[in-house]
């Protein structure tokens, strides 16, 4: 049993899930459920933080990163988006290789060490071109970790050169991918997929490319799209499918929960939940994904204030430093300029009473000779 006492005046069913969260146990789906709609948020974080704790103490990982968002010209149109545009629609862009390498250009020697590439699903480029971006980008930044491509542009790229998930991920692991960020998946539940994201890649094409990934020792993320017309059994339904991959691969990093932004979509009208709601539900997810070593929280979605407080329930991993270069999310409502220093960062971890420490992309703290080098 954990030393820490669980709070006065708890339910019985409270009771006895403390006992079995202290003891090291999963939760099952019922028993997450119940945590969705229990209205006691000190009990929720108290809980959360044992897991939370019992992982990684008080430490709070972030780390340098840059976004390159290659284009938002986009064949599908997913109803929560506000990023994507059809080609010659105004708004689109299109970066050049040219163009890519001198965004790379602009980070020699400032000390960053991962790129995070994620952009619309383009209806000419293959694997061929995605390739050579990332060979670009490793030639001017050669230490960078390329964290590049959803499972769902992933999908079309192998398609368009005709190869296979595994001939498609190997052809880009020989470019220099390192890791496959986790969006794409939205809501895996077949009800919600076909309401929100019909035609992009299924729920069963999703996780078999992030289970050839981890085949091949390419490791990933995983989100969740959530706060729109999901109920909490989607959200359940979603996150046991992860968590079987994890226990079948253990290829996971860590599990990103997106609130859904309402700005300038199609699904603008049903608005976005509260503040309460989405610590709900880093809660339960640190408390249901048990084998999903990190929580990350992606502060440009949610805010600074929401990001801190998300360490006390159960998040220890705040996304990152990025530098003003992603507009999935400003299109959206999110943050305007999302960029904070070091210093800003370790600030705000440091006053809501957690241990920074600077992380590669594996997970590996990062030493540097002075704190702002
Ligand atoms: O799949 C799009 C989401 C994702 C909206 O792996 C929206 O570290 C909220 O992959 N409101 C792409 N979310 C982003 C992504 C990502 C982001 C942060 C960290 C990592 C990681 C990966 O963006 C999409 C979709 O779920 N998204 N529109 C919106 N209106
Ligand atoms: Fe395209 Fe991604 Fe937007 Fe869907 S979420 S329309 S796949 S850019």
């Amino acid at each position: 049993m954990d030393s820490i006492a669980p709070l006065p005046g708890l339910s019985r069913q409270e009771i006895a899930l403390w006992e079995k969260v202290a003891e090291g146990h999963p939760l099952s789906d019922e028993e997450a459920l119940f945590l969705y709609t229990c209205d006691n948020l000190g009990y929720l974080a108290a809980l959360a933080t044992l897991v939370r704790e019992r992982l990684h103490g008080k430490k709070a990982y972030y780390n340098r990163n840059f976004h390159i968002e290659p284009t938002n010209i986009c064949v599908y149109e997913c109803a929560f988006c506000s990023f994507a545009r059809k080609p010659g629609e105004p708004g689109g862009w299109e970066y050049t290789p040219e163009e890519i390498e001198a965004i790379a250009q602009r980070y020699v020697g400032t000390g960053v060490t991962e790129v995070h590439i994620v952009g619309g699903v383009h209806p000419k480029r293959g694997i061929e071109y995605y390739a050579d971006i990332i060979r670009r980008i490793k030639r001017i930044l050669p230490d960078i970790h390329v964290k590049a491509f959803t499972a769902v542009e992933l999908k079309v790229m192998c398609a368009r050169s005709r190869l296979s998930y595994r001939e498609g991920l190997l052809a880009l692991k020989d470019a220099g991918l390192d890791s496959i960020p986790g969006g794409g998946a939205e809501i895996f539940h077949p009800d919600i997929r076909k309401q929100i994201c019909a035609t992009k890649a299924s729920t069963e094409e999703w996780l078999e490319i992030h289970r050839t990934a981890h085949e091949l020792g390419i490791p990933s993320n995983a989100t969740m799209l959530y706060g729109h017309i999901e109920r909490y059994e989607h959200r359940v339904h979603h996150m046991r499918l992860l968590r079987e991959l994890q226990a079948e691969t253990g290829g996971f990093n860590c599990f990103i929960p997106l609130k859904y932004r309402h700005e300038n979509n199609a699904l603008s009208h049903i608005g976005e939940v509260s503040l309460i709601e989405d610590l709900k539900n880093y809660a339960v997810s640190r408390l249901y994904l048990h084998n999903i070593p990190h929580l990350k929280a992606y502060w440009p979605m949610i805010g600074r204030v929401a990001a801190q407080m998300s360490l006390a329930f159960g998040v220890d991993d705040l996304d990152g430093t990025i530098d003003d270069t992603t507009k999935i999310y400003s299109m959206a409502g999110g943050e305007e300029h999302p960029a904070m220093s070091t210093e800003e960062l370790e600030h705000l971890i440091q006053s809501a009473g957690y241990e920074p420490v600077e992380r590669d992309s594996r997970y590996r703290p990062i030493m540097r000779a002075s704190a702002t080098a």
